[in-house]
């Protein structure tokens, strides 16, 4: 459903969060109502969430409300960006019945022309388009070497320790989102309050199956005043990384769920098929095997990895998850072996490393390949 407004036009909201921008906003906001003429399938509104800023920047807010029906504030007590962000989400879906919210900066950093080119593409399907400074055609004229390594660093740890590998700028602050997306997300639950925000919603948003894609775009230098950017931040943003990864453990733990099912039908089927119709163990074993990888394909397929959106067809997959089995049962057998007769370690013991080894490459195997999530 697409919302409406009495234009009848959806729709789309800028959100920008400002702290001490008095300097800043006004051409800011200007400039996006400059944009917003030239725009004829949404209606943009602005939404400015200030900070209780000391500058005098919600006066410049108002002053400017009072000229352009527009625009919209809100003000709230000091607690970070990410907690700025989740108040400007809410009343841009409750009271302003938003159906696209974009995420700018004040300080003149994201060029508003680029939202022209967010509302085209979401026009065309994408649900999350990112204004990246990482691809080829961006570029970060301002920044200084020790910025670019925090940057690069930290979101090497976020694509891969988060599982947004296909991302490449997972800290951008200029992002155009779909609300309905959004809403998919339990944004109460994610607990960070700064800039960590940023990095939290862009996985959250993509174990939603995100239709994501990045677009190159220059991040200018900030024209007046400071970063905000924080020392608290920046501790705030690696323990936040740890909290990401452990709630991708769900997955994992879905899996290993799936893989003690897997033996039970194994065992069962070896069972049935021996004690109560004769057949031979060297016929039943392998039989019973085969069961245990398709009843654990249906449920990783259906369950484990159910919200993924698969780049492969369904029969493609399964041959994929037989070579992954077939090459974490080598591989287990390998270190079991090795286990007991080169370091002469406890049979028993050696058993359940190799197990522990071979459920590690199965779930790695499965979770790259088998069951990969697209590129953008
Ligand atoms: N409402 C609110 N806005 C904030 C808060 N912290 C930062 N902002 C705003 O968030 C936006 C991004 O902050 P910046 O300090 O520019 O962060 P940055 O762009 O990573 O850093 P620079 O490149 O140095 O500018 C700016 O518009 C800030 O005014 C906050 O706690 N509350
Ligand atoms: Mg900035």
């Amino acid at each position: 459903m697409i919302n409406q407004n009495d234009n009848n036009l959806p729709i789309a909201c800028i959100v920008i969060p400002t702290y001490n921008e008095k300097e800043n906003i006004e051409k800011t906001i200007l400039k996006v109502l400059e944009v917003k003429k030239t725009i004829q399938s949404f209606n943009l509104v602005i939404l400015v969430v200030d900070d209780n800023s000391q500058d005098g920047t919600s006066e410049t807010v108002n002053q400017l409300m009072m000229r352009h029906h527009d625009i919209h504030m809100i003000n709230g007590e000091k607690i970070g960006l990410g907690d700025a962000y989740k108040r400007g989400f809410s009343y841009a879906q409750k009271e302003l019945n938003s159906r696209l919210i974009v995420q700018m900066d004040a300080d003149g950093q994201h060029d508003p022309n680029v939202i022209k080119i967010f509302i085209e593409l979401a026009i065309n399907g994408k649900e999350l388009i990112i204004g990246s400074r990482f691809i080829t055609g961006s570029s970060t004229p301002d920044f200084s070497s020790w910025r670019r390594l925090i940057s690069l660093v930290g979101n090497f740890l976020v694509r891969y320790l988060g599982g947004v590998y296909m991302i490449k700028d997972c800290t951008s602050g200029f992002r155009c989102i779909d609300v309905n997306l959004l809403k998919q997300c339990k944004l109460d639950r994610l607990s960070s309050k700064g800039y960590s925000f940023q990095t939290t919603l862009i996985c959250e948003l993509m174990r939603n199956d995100a239709r994501a894609i990045e677009i190159p775009i220059i991040f200018n230098k900030r024209e007046y005043g400071q970063s905000k950017l924080s020392f608290y931040d920046q501790i705030e943003f690696l323990i936040n990384i740890a909290r990401i990864r452990f709630r991708n453990s769900e997955d994992f733990i879905r899996y290993c769920i799936v893989g003690i099912l897997g033996v039970c039908v194994n065992f069962m089927t070896y069972f049935t098929l021996t004690r109560f119709t004769g057949w031979a163990p060297e016929l039943a074993s392998p039989v019973a095997i085969e069961i245990s990888i398709i009843s654990n394909f249906i449920c990783h397929n259906f369950w484990t990895f159910i919200k993924r959106r698969k780049q492969e067809i369904f029969i493609n997959r399964f041959f994929k998850f037989h070579i992954v089995a077939g090459i974490a049962g080598i591989i287990n057998y390998a270190f079991f072996i090795t286990l007991i007769n080169a370091l002469i370690i406890n049979d028993l013991i050696s058993l359940f490393l190799g197990i522990a080894i071979g459920t590690v490459f199965n779930y790695a195997g499965n979770s790259l390949w088998t069951f990969r999530k697209p590129s953008l």
